[in-house]
């Protein structure tokens, strides 16, 4: 969240004390019966809708259901996540590899999910990593990170991870601008020469691979959010900016200088064009590309030595600006594609712009100066309408697919729904408190489905009961299928969410009942019959295959380990029924434990440093005997 803190100091604070004036008397969402049975998923029945949470800072995507609110999973993206294994084992560590070297955190905010012709096709879902620039790509079949590819050139990678109508691309725009290449330079000539960059990732549209296509370098603003056209502006990308003034320090007498800072429009495929002939210039980077492989179940990491940079005056009519006021946060385009919405962080209105005006100012050359080069179109040329909100600190909009828009703002703590094309005002209801993102399933496609609205909030204060000085954040569910919304229920979520996304369990539940085949498994130390498993020295070097089945691991008795060996438990779970996996956790073990699902190989490194005989067992409950899956090494000395 980057907010004006003084505004949050004055507005916010003053907010937060009506807000909680009025749950006094009883209209802090006080909630209907009707409202109860809305969200209320009988035992046995299931939700609607999956939703995506941004895990913020904690690195990873929890899944929910909506409209009950239930917390189905945490899948682990950025992050070491025990409760799996992921980022421990062998086979997932490479994961977490950056130019930078092992990083196991970051800062994740904006899911999305791949389309097909502007509709959620729930193949994969795509997100940021802001602090050390990464985009993950996650398979909605086994919920597992896939891929995972750094950025170079960019720093806090925020507006991010957006997708294209049909997925040709996932794009990444750097927040702050930087020396590229980087290099020792005094920060206070960050004029005019440090720069943006907005990448533009290629997806593979068989297996969902990344490869970073092109880079664009862009004058040294920050770049803060992006969405893509769709429907008539496909082909378009459009950027937030702010800190056109760049300055390099924010303190706000720098900062907010400018009345209006840019919408960046990009004509990406324009550029794909110029690229694919032979366009744009390679620089040397370096970054890494890590990739899961679902026939070993193993990740490998592969250095990248070059980027394609472009130059936007390279490409004319590539790049335009469309002057945006007040430090612009989110960037929405509607499901039509036509409204391209920037929510002036420090401004109580919305501004609109027009696709086709925007086109037809193009057309025109009516251009209002230049910065860098690159054309400044007129505000009122472009722009559509603005929507009198009567609100306060805009940040993001979505859509119903109805006609309807649905703005949060952080310091008037509220939703605003109004309707595109006549900018009025239709509904507006309070958020408990101070909202980021909402997000309504497929809200960010040309198909939303506009059921219910899921609010974001930053802080929490009485919502739930007291947990020491730090809460966890809350998020409340509007139905919106009326003209007036109505919430119907507040959840707490985990880290802390910017952006979601949602998709009907109709498209993603019947792809998402996975199981790895044994006989498919081509991990280089699967054992695929429990006769196969045995032990292996290498110098001091030892190679466990071990496998496992209800209720028990083969072998379980092993001896012959010493002291200053590394030992590796390469296990393979031989289940073949859904749901049953096996765990393995060694004493003393400085990583964490295994969690093997059917069909899967999965490793872990021991290294014994005490002379004895250690036991391990299963750490999930698999059937009635459990408390039976156990085993013990012996170790002797060096
Ligand atoms: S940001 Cu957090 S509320 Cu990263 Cu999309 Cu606006
Ligand atoms: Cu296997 Cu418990």
């Amino acid at each position: 969240m980057k907010i004006h803190n003084r505004l949050i100091m004055t507005f916010g604070a003053t907010l937060l004390l009506v807000s909680c004036g009025q749950k006094k008397q009883s209209s802090n969402g006080a909630l209907s019966s009707s409202a109860a049975e809305k969200v209320y998923v009988a035992p046995g029945e299931q939700d609607e809708y999956y939703a995506f949470l941004s895990g913020g800072y904690s690195g990873n995507l929890t899944v929910y259901g909506l409209p009950s609110g239930r917390m189905f999973k945490e899948i682990p993206v950025f992050s070491q996540f025990p409760t799996s294994g992921y980022g421990y084992s062998e086979e997932t560590k490479p994961m977490l590899n950056t130019s930078h070297g092992f990083v196991p955190w970051d800062d994740a905010h904006h899911p999305d999910i791949s389309q097909t012709n502007g509709e959620l096709d729930g193949r994969w879902i795509f997100i940021n990593g802001n602090n050390t620039p990464r985009i993950a790509r996650i398979n909605l079949s086994t919920f597992e990170t896939e891929e995972i590819i750094e950025v170079p050139n960019s720093a806090g990678n925020h507006s991010s991870s957006f997708i294209t109508e049909n997925t040709e691309y996932v794009v990444a725009g750097t927040r702050f601008s930087v020396p590229i290449p980087q290099r020792d330079m005094p920060i206070n000539e960050y004029k005019s020469n440090f720069k943006g960059s907005l990448s533009f990732i290629s997806v593979d549209p068989e297996h969902g691979h990344m490869d970073l296509k092109f880079q664009l370098l862009m004058p040294g603003f920050n770049y803060d959010l992006s969405h893509p056209g769709r429907g008539k502006s496909h082909g378009w990308f459009f950027f937030t900016t702010y800190n056109t003034e760049e300055a390099h320090t924010l303190q706000e007498v720098n900062a907010s200088q400018n009345d209006k800072d840019f919408i960046a429009a990009v004509n990406w495929k324009k550029i794909e064009e110029y690229v694919n002939n032979g366009g744009g210039t390679k620089m040397p980077a370096n970054y890494a590309h890590n990739l899961y492989d679902e026939g070993s179940h193993t990740a490998t990491t592969t250095m990248k030595k070059e980027v394609l940079t472009v130059d936007p005056l390279k490409v004319p009519g590539a790049v335009y600006f469309l002057p945006t006021p007040k430090s612009p946060h989110g960037c929405d385009v509607d499901p039509t594609g036509q409204y391209i919405i920037g929510n002036g962080k420090l401004s109580a209105d919305l501004t609109v712009h027009s696709f086709d005006k925007m086109i037809a100012a193009i057309e025109g050359e009516k251009f209002d100066g230049e910065a860098y080069g690159i054309p400044i179109l007129k505000f009122e040329d472009v722009l559509a309408g603005q929507v009198k909100s009567g609100g306060l600190g805009p940040l993001h909009t979505e859509f119903d697919g109805k006609g309807n828009a649905y703005t949060t703002f952080f310091i008037s703590s509220e939703v605003v729904k109004w309707k595109l094309g006549t900018w009025e005002v239709i509904d507006r209801k309070p958020t408990y408190y101070s909202v980021g993102h909402l997000m309504i399933p497929g809200g960010n496609s040309r198909k939303p489905f506009g059921k219910y609205v899921v609010a974001m909030n930053k802080i929490t204060k009485d919502r739930y009961l007291p947990t020491g000085p730090e809460m966890e954040h809350s998020a409340q569910i509007y139905d919106i299928s009326g003209d007036k919304m109505e919430l119907i229920y507040d959840f707490p979520t985990h880290g802390e969410p910017h952006y979601a996304a949602g998709i009907p369990a109709e498209i993603l539940a019947p792809k998402s009942q996975k199981i790895y085949r044994l006989d498919e498994n081509e991990h280089p130390y699967a054992v695929k019959t429990s006769t196969d498993s045995k032990v292996v020295r290498d110098g001091n070097e030892v190679h466990i295959y071990m496998s496992t089945i209800r209720s028990h691991f083969t072998p379980d008795n092993i001896e012959g380990i010493k002291v200053g060996d590394k030992v590796y438990f390469h296990i393979t779970n031989h289940e073949q029924d859904f749901d049953v996996p096996h765990g393995f956790a060694m004493i003393g073990q400085n990583t964490s434990e295994l969690l093997i699902m059917p069909g899967q190989t999965k490793t872990s490194v021991w290294e014994p440093k005490k002379v004895g005989v250690w036991p391990f067992y299963c750490t999930d409950f698999c059937s009635a005997l459990h408390q039976e899956m156990q085993g013990y090494v012996r170790v002797s000395p060096a």
